[in-house]
C-alpha cells in the first residue's frame, strides 16, 4: 500500500542549490572534496546496486546473511508492530528479510535518490500489499519529521549497509542523535557497521576488477556536467582508492591524469596532474568503537551479530541510556565481542 506521494517537485530547486554549493565550495577548497551523498543520482544508484553484487564487495552479502540468520532474534527483541524507518534505503534489497520477521505497522524508506526510492517502494508494496509505506525523499542529515500516521507508533530505525561509515565521526554522532530525536523515546535502531580488516580485503572491495566502482566514482563528474553546466573532461580523471590507516577509512578520490581546466556553473577551475578530488570516506569500526559511537549518539547497544570472519556487524540498540537490568544478547563464540557489555 504505497501512500504519501510527497512534494518531490518542490524539492528539485533546493537540491540543485545544495549540489551547486557543495560542488563549487568543494572544488575551491584545498584539499578538494565533494560529499559522497552526491554520487546518488539515478545512474549512481544503479552503479551502487551493481557494486553490491561484485565478488570483491563483501559488505552486502555478509550483511544480508547476518540479517537472515538473526531475523527471528531481532523480532523477539523488537517485538512486532513497530514502524520501520529505513535511512538511505536505496534499492531496499535486504529490507524484506526484516519486514517479514518484524511485521511492522508501517514502513518509511528515506533516500535522496528519487528514482530508486520510488521504484523500491513500489516493489516492496507488491510483496507486502497490506503494509502502509510512506517514502520520504529527503536528506537524512536534515531534521526529520515522521509522516503523521507513523508519529505515534513505536519505531525501529534501520540503517544498513554501513552507510554510517560514509560520515566522519562528528557527523555520524550528530546523525545518530537526530535519529534518536526523530524516532522518539522507546525507539530502537538496527544498524550495519563495517569492521576494520586487512587492506587486502578492503582495497579490492573499493577497486574492483571490472571497474564498476571506478564508474561509480567517475559518474559524479558526469552528474556535475549534466546538472551544473560543467565541462569537466571525465577522461582526464582516474578512480583511486586507498586505505588511510590513521583514520581507519578507505578513501576514494578522482585524480587528474593530466593538467585540466574546466568550468562548473560559470566558475573556472584548474587542476594539476596528480591533484585529486576527495569523493568518499568509508570508515571502518572496531566493535568497541561502534559501541562508543552509538552511545555518543544517544543509543545503547543491546545485541550484536557478526559473521565468523569478523567482516561486518549488525547492532541492535535502544534509544537513551542503558536500562538498569540490561541482559545483553551476544552471539556466542566471538572473542572480539567480549567488550560489548
Ligand atoms: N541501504 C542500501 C543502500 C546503501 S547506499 C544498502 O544497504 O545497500 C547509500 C544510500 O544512502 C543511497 O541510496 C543514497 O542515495 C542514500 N543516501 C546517502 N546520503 C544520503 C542522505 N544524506 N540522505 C538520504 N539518503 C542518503
Ligand atoms: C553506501 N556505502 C556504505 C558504500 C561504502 O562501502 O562505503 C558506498 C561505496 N563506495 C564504494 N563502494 C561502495
Amino acid at each position: 500500500m504505497l501512500l504519501y506521494k510527497n512534494e518531490a517537485e518542490l524539492r528539485i530547486a533546493a537540491v540543485d542549490t545544495a549540489f551547486r554549493r557543495d560542488v563549487l565550495n568543494g572544488l575551491a577548497a584545498r584539499p578538494r572534496s565533494i560529499p559522497a551523498r552526491w554520487f546518488y543520482n539515478r545512474t549512481g544508484s544503479e552503479l551502487f546496486e551493481a557494486i553490491t553484487t561484485l565478488p570483491e564487495y563483501y559488505v552486502t552479502r555478509t550483511e544480508r546473511s547476518l540479517l537472515s540468520s538473526a531475523a527471528c532474534e531481532i523480532a523477539e527483541l523488537t517485538g512486532r508492530g513497530r514502524a520501520i524507518i529505513e535511512f538511505g534505503s536505496g534499492c531496499s534489497t535486504k529490507t524484506p528479510i526484516l519486514l517479514s520477521a518484524v511485521r511492522p505497522a508501517a514502513y518509511v524508506p528515506i533516500d535522496v535518490s528519487k528514482e530508486i526510492l520510488w521504484a523500491s517502494a513500489e516493489r516492496i508494496s507488491q510483496s507486502f500489499p497490506d503494509l502502509p509505506i510512506y517514502p520520504l525523499e529527503v536528506d537524512f542529515t536534515q531534521p526529520l519529521r515522521l509522516p503523521g500516521p507513523v508519529a505515534s507508533t513505536p519505531t525501529l530505525g534501520f540503517f544498513p549497509g554501513s552507510t554510517i561509515g560514509n560520515l566522519l565521526v562528528p557527523q555520524a554522532v550528530d546523525l545518530l542523535r537526530s535519529m534518536a530525536a526523530a524516532l522518539g523515546s522507546d525507539s530502537m535502531l538496527l544498524i550495519g557497521v563495517d569492521q576494520v580488516k586487512d587492506a587486502d580485503i578492503l582495497l579490492p572491495a573499493y577497486n574492483d576488477a571490472q571497474g564498476v566502482t571506478a564508474a561509480f566514482n567517475l559518474n559524479l563528474l558526469r552528474r556535475i556536467n549534466a546538472e551544473l553546466e560543467g565541462s569537466v573532461p571525465v577522461d582526464a580523471f582516474r578512480h583511486v582508492a586507498y586505505w588511510n590507516d590513521s583514520e581507519a577509512r578507505v578513501e576514494m578520490h578522482l585524480e587528474a591524469v593530466r593538467t585540466v581546466q574546466f568550468e562548473v556553473a560559470g566558475r573556472r577551475f584548474a587542476m594539476a596532474k596528480g591533484e585529486t578530488i576527495h569523493t568518499e570516506n568509508s570508515l571502518k569500526y572496531g566493535p568497541q568503537d561502534a559501541r562508543v559511537l552509538l552511545q555518543a549518539g544517544g543509543w545503547s547497544p543491546i545485541a550484536d551479530w557478526s559473521d565468523q570472519h569478523g567482516l561486518f556487524s549488525l547492532i541492535l540498540a535502544i534509544e537513551g541510556p542503558p536500562p538498569t537490568a540490561t541482559c545483553f544478547h551476544r552471539q556466542p563464540g566471538l572473542p572480539w565481542s567480549k567488550g560489548m557489555q
